[in-house]
């Protein structure tokens, strides 16, 4: 059995959707966090063992523990491959899948903290570039598939579809195939499934 280490409406909510997905037995356990904006509080001390930075989400089988969304998502898609959300070595779409996930984790999501938090204005060398150049290689793609890696969804949907489904309208520009490709994404019963559990 899966332990997922979560927070209600934090980006631990893209691992309930994932395991949703996967089918995979599980259990939520609830950690306080600190928030963005202030609210909240520090997981406790005993939660480092679990994860080194208090975030979530982290995962735990048996020994095993893995933290990184990006991470999480290989490694589950990885050991349950049943439902075939996560192409395999081998699989001729593993290349993409494998290197959206870091796209999305090293490239997508830094790039939007640093807009948000406004370090990005002077086009400076930050190991992701600028937020507008990713979002259009994202929108090239949606453009011309209904999913990431093409005709099938993927746990890297998960990934870069919350963050779509977030900031569409805002930081990701009105595009009508965002707003298909969000439609999509929400219409699938795990995701609604995912929706009952967010609070544990
Ligand atoms: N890179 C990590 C980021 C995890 C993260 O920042 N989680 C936030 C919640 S959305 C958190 O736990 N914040 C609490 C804190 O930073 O103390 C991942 O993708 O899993």
């Amino acid at each position: 059995m899966i332990t997922l280490y979560h927070a209600p409406r934090s980006r631990s909510s893209r691992i309930i959707w994932l395991l949703e997905e996967l089918e995979a037995p599980y259990r939520i356990e609830i950690v306080p966090i600190l928030r963005g904006d202030g609210t909240g509080s520090p997981a406790p001390d005993d939660y480092l063992a679990i994860n080194p930075l208090r975030k979530v989400p982290t995962i735990k089988l048996y020994d095993e523990i893995v933290y990184e969304s990006g991470a999480i998502c290989l490694f589950l898609t990885d050991s349950h491959p049943k439902h075939a959300i996560g192409p395999l070595p081998g699989d001729r779409h593993r290349a993409d899948y494998v290197r959206w996930l870091f796209f999305c984790s090293a490239t997508l999501e830094p790039a939007v903290g640093a807009r948000f938090a406004g370090w990005d204005k002077d086009g400076a060398s930050t190991g992701f570039g600028k937020f507008e150049d990713i979002e259009a290689v994202i929108s090239r793609q949606l453009e011309k598939t209904p999913y990431i890696l093409g005709d099938e969804f993927s746990a890297a949907d998960i990934l870069c579809g919350s963050f779509i489904a977030f900031f569409k309208g805002s930081l990701f520009p009105d595009r009508k195939h965002y707003d298909d490709y969000v439609a999509r994404l929400t219409a699938r019963p795990a995701f609604q499934r995912a929706q009952a559990r967010e609070n544990g």
